[in-house]
């Protein structure tokens, strides 16, 4: 008689639990954008926008998002930090509605530790910064809050990242810096499946720095770790399409969808039903 399930067998797939809420990695997971910045949802009253988030929120899981990623501060080229206090006015009472309306989890896009830590107890279960975990207290937070991390290249910061990047070798440099950081995060406390890496698509590249990095998505995924990619709506798919944001809906997809192929665990997006059926398609076809 065989066994059906040998007794010592290592699971081959990966769950992220995010506070309770598990995000299981069978398949290229949706991450959906929720923009709590200025120009997204506040027309001036706070308590309009906090509506008309959470709205956004349950229609992106409707439409098939398996995360919602909430953030409160501008990583746009050139733009100018945002105040501590202003940061958890716009996240926290947005992440503290929606937990409990949701069934996914909520991530929390910033590299505050302050903001982690009160993200997390109002509820979210992720922590994805663009930072990767640089910032003073950072690390330490993620270590003790014991919720999966997303970790991001940026060159530089949003302020200057634009201004010519240059790399020795691009893949190189990216890849080597994301297993640098996953290794501090384990020196640290941080446990190896709760770390997801990310070349972070945009920030400080040039279109052929973002393009190069892309073919090298099954190269950067073979190192272990969830690899998530962000390029919903970016300047590099308006540099392939000469479209403004609008018009990079398809783009988008496009490359979303092939990210999944290439082996990207989890995909953040804005336009969540579009890409939903995207992967829907090419899961079956390829
Ligand atoms: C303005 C310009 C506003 C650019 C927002 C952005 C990523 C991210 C962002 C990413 C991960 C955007 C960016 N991008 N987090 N946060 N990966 N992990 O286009 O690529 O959404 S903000």
């Amino acid at each position: 008689m065989t066994l059906e399930v040998p007794p010592n067998s290592i699971p081959d797939v990966r769950i992220l639990d995010c506070a309770g809420k598990k995000l299981v990695l069978d398949r290229t997971r949706i991450m959906g954008i929720l923009n709590l910045t200025p120009d997204s949802f506040s027309d001036g009253g706070l308590w309009l926008g906090k509506t008309a988030a959470v709205q956004h929120a349950l229609a992106m899981q409707d439409a098939g998002a398996d995360i919602i990623d909430v953030g409160g501060e501008s990583t746009r080229p050139g733009a100018r930090a945002v105040s501590l206090q202003q940061e958890l006015d716009r996240v926290i009472p947005v992440i503290e509605s929606i937990v409990g309306q949701l069934r996914v989890p909520v991530s929390i896009d910033t590299s505050k530790p302050e903001v982690m830590r009160e993200a997390v107890a109002a509820g979210a279960g992720m922590i994805n910064d663009v930072c990767a975990l640089r910032h003073d207290g950072a690390l330490q937070a993620v270590a003790e809050l014991d919720v999966p991390v997303c970790l991001m290249h940026m060159l530089g910061d949003p302020r200057v990242m634009q201004d010519n990047p240059v790399y020795d070798d691009v893949v190189k440099d990216v890849t080597g810096f994301l297993l640098t950081r996953a290794d501090l995060c384990k020196e640290n406390g941080v446990p190896a499946e709760n770390i997801v890496l990310d070349p972070g698509f945009g920030f400080g590249k040039t279109l052929q720095q973002n393009i190069a990095l892309f073919h090298a998505l099954p190269d950067i995924v073979a190192n272990g770790y969830p690899v998530l990619v962000g390029v919903s709506r970016k300047a590099m798919i308006g540099q392939l399409t000469g479209r403004e944001t609008r018009g990079r809906v398809a783009g988008s997809i496009t490359a979303a969808a092939l990210a999944a192929q290439m082996g990207a665990a989890i995909v953040r997006v804005h336009d969540v039903a579009e890409t939903s059926d995207a992967l829907k398609v090419a899961t079956a076809l390829c």
